[in-house]
């Protein structure tokens, strides 16, 4: 029997398991990417596992989310990964130098090769035919001392595309569709992998919009294969020794196959406030347009820019649209301006933001009350702009450039009525390569001092899990929380190396009083529960959205359903998962009702579900786990450091 791409990289990998579906395996990790927002956490936790050097073959710090320095906080940051980096054998990417997953693309990805980042876009890197896994940092820095990556053998679903997409439509139509098809859950434990005759229309800045935005669908990654096309690509970056072909067998087999016809396909938006809401440009309407923000991992490649730059040219923006353009690394700003075009951005009236995540993180550029705010990034949680009361659409590079200059919704294939023609953006032969804003290690550097500003503390530590857990529901919250909602990232995202300052944030979009309710709590020496809904911890890999509430006393976490990331930082940090064998057992729970969960070591050594008591009702119900023999073990120990550290003695 054939092969399909993701059984062919995961078979070179594995260390540990069987390639069995739905089984746990460990594969061995070839790069690592961390970002500074999550990085700083990753190293210190590095730090304390205490190996000399990184055991990947790459592995690369980048400072691309906190840059607004307002305060000494993120330069601190940003000093300690520095020092790290030097002293521990990884390549330190600059603020200034671009976005991690953009970055990552055009000067270090391989076809073949896994990658872990710590950031849940890393799947960027299936575009050009990695099997490239988020993840939280803790587990970043496992593969980064040479542990193996722990995750269940994937379902692979085929998306087999065929035709061309027309004028106008774009890679990030084909993913909001995709989106449309698989919706934001249900789809834990899953790859997708691209195949068909319509792929070789798309370069490798598409393909990576495509397996970029993968990460909304909650799938452990997406590929795509490694063809001409990514040949042409890597050549262009001056790689072309890092290419291999990585294509499926024709007789490769598949759990699904659904198709999509790129020659079918209209200009789409994702509507407030998930990325799974999808309704066409058209349906939409004449919507007044108050932002237009260009750019995030997902959209800010050369082609994604060359293409807005020529339809704005000689254009200038509409009086009621303020203009972001956030380029997605310092590559794509030096090639627009080599070919003349970065000057459209700045008659039209865009402001140019730095290569940076900025708008998308809600870290800057907020929009006005209840703005209506086009994005071309990938999230549009409620709250992330920064403003509570905006409602945030994502849209691709066409339909954001259409806006800018009608100053609403507008469907791009509707330019042409005013004379603008397609801009059919060819991908250059060759890039301008500058790879200077890189700081690669040296040797002799082992003994370098590591640079520690005041707003980095120690992780703190988790206890081990106690047999009997006696709490009260200190939040219960509905479906689809996402790490943006159990933790904000924005403005308060530069207390990460603080936890006990960043808790204090702690679910503050859904319920600020969670904070001082919690620690109530946890000082009259009962433990802390959160009862959710279906796909709990979308989104982000943060692993703060487990570590800030393992601070304030969580230590369990009762779901309808929760996703592949979050569950696996609530592991790493000692708080355990469960899931409800009867959902309508969510029903009868109320907030601050005490709860108690008794006998769980029993329970794991049999493998039998455990009994929840709620002792304000009076009542009882079961609760199902996923754990393989080695999270037990984690959980037993008080999280992954402690077990590492058992496992070491
Ligand atoms: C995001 O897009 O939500 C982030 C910010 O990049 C996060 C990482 C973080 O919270 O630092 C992610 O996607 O993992
Ligand atoms: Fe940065 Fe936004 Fe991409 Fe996250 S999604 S890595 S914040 S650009």
């Amino acid at each position: 029997m054939g092969k399909n791409i993701v059984e062919k990289i995961l078979s070179g990998h594995i260390v540990e398991g069987k390639p069995e579906k739905g089984s746990e395996i460990g594969i061995k990790i070839d790069q690592t990417l961390t970002q500074d927002a999550t990085g700083t956490m990753a190293y210190l936790q590095f730090e304390a596992m205490g190996v000399p050097k990184v055991k990947t073959e790459l592995s690369v710090s980048y400072v691309d989310h906190n840059t607004v320095q307002i305060g000494f906080e993120n330069a601190d940051d940003h000093k300690y990964l520095q020092s790290v980096a030097a002293k521990y054998g990884i390549v330190y990417s600059r603020a200034g130098n671009g976005i991690c997953h953009q970055v990552q693309l055009e000067r270090f990805g391989k076809p073949g090769k896994t990658l872990l980042g710590s950031d849940s876009h890393t799947p960027t890197g299936g575009g050009i035919g990695m099997m490239a896994i988020g993840a939280g940092g803790l587990d970043v820095a496992v593969a980064m001392a040479g542990g193996p990556f722990f995750l269940t053998y994937p379902k692979v679903i085929k998306i087999n595309l065929t035709g061309k997409l027309k004028n106008w439509v774009a890679a990030k139509d084909v993913i909001l569709k995709v989106l449309e098809i698989f919706s934001t859950k249900g789809n834990v434990g899953c790859v997708f992998e691209y195949g068909g005759p319509g792929i070789k229309t798309l370069s490798v800045p598409e393909r990576a919009t495509i397996t970029n935005m993968g990460a909304e669908c909650g799938v452990t990654t997406s590929v795509f294969p490694s063809d001409e096309v990514t040949k042409e690509f890597l050549r262009a970056q001056d790689r072309e020794e890092d290419w291999i072909e990585l294509i499926a067998d024709e007789d490769a087999e598949y759990d699904k196959i659904v198709d999509i016809d790129l020659s079918a396909l209209v200009p789409l938006a994702a509507t407030p406030h998930s990325p799974g809401n999808i309704s066409t440009v058209k349906e939409l309407g004449e919507i007044d347009v108050d932002q237009v923000c260009i750019g995030s991992c997902t959209n800010s490649s050369y082609k994604d820019m060359m293409t807005v730059a020529k339809i704005i040219k000689g254009r200038k923006l509409h009086p009621n649209v303020s203009f972001v353009v956030a380029p997605g690394s310092k590559q794509v700003i030096e090639n627009l301006l080599r070919d003349g075009e970065f000057d459209s951005f700045i008659s039209s009236g865009a402001r140019i933001a730095e290569s940076a995540c900025g708008f998308c993180i809600g870290n800057s550029q907020s929009p006005k009350t209840n703005a209506v705010s086009l994005r071309t990034s990938n999230r549009n949680f409620y709250g992330r702009s920064g403003t509570k009361s905006a409602n945030a659409y994502l849209v691709s590079p066409e339909t954001a450039a259409a806006a800018v200059i009608t100053g609403k919704f507008t469907d791009p294939r509707d330019l042409e009525k005013m004379g603008i023609k397609y801009p059919r953006i060819e991908m250059p032969a060759k890039f301008y390569i500058d790879d200077s804003m890189f700081i690669f290690p040296e040797k002799g550097q082992d003994k370098i001092e590591i640079y520690r500003g005041p707003n980095i503390g120690d992780p703190p530590a988790a206890e081990p899990l106690k047999d009997k857990i006696t709490g009260k529901v200190t939040l219960k919250v509905e479906d689809k929380i996402t790490t943006d909602h159990i933790i904000p990232a924005g403005s308060k995202m530069k207390y990460r190396s603080n936890v006990p300052k960043y808790s204090e944030f702690l679910f503050e979009v859904v319920d600020p009083t969670f904070h001082d309710r919690a620690k109530v709590i946890k000082e009259s020496g009962m433990d802390n529960i959160i009862v959710a809904g279906f796909s709990y911890g979308q989104g982000s890999s943060r692993e703060h959205a487990a570590l800030c509430p393992m601070y304030m006393g969580v230590k369990a976490v009762l779901a309808k359903s929760m996703e592949r990331i979050h569950n696996a930082n609530l592991i790493n940090f000692g708080i355990l998962p469960l899931n409800f064998k009867d959902e309508s057992a969510y029903d009868n729970i109320d907030q601050a009702d005490e709860l108690e969960i008794s006998d769980i070591k029993a329970a794991f050594i049999a493998g039998k579900n455990l009994i929840v008591k709620n002792k304000t009702k009076g009542t009882e119900f079961e609760v199902t786990y996923e754990l393989s023999d080695r999270q037990k073990e984690i959980l037993l120990a008080g999280g992954t450091l402690a077990f590492m550290k058992k496992k070491a003695n």
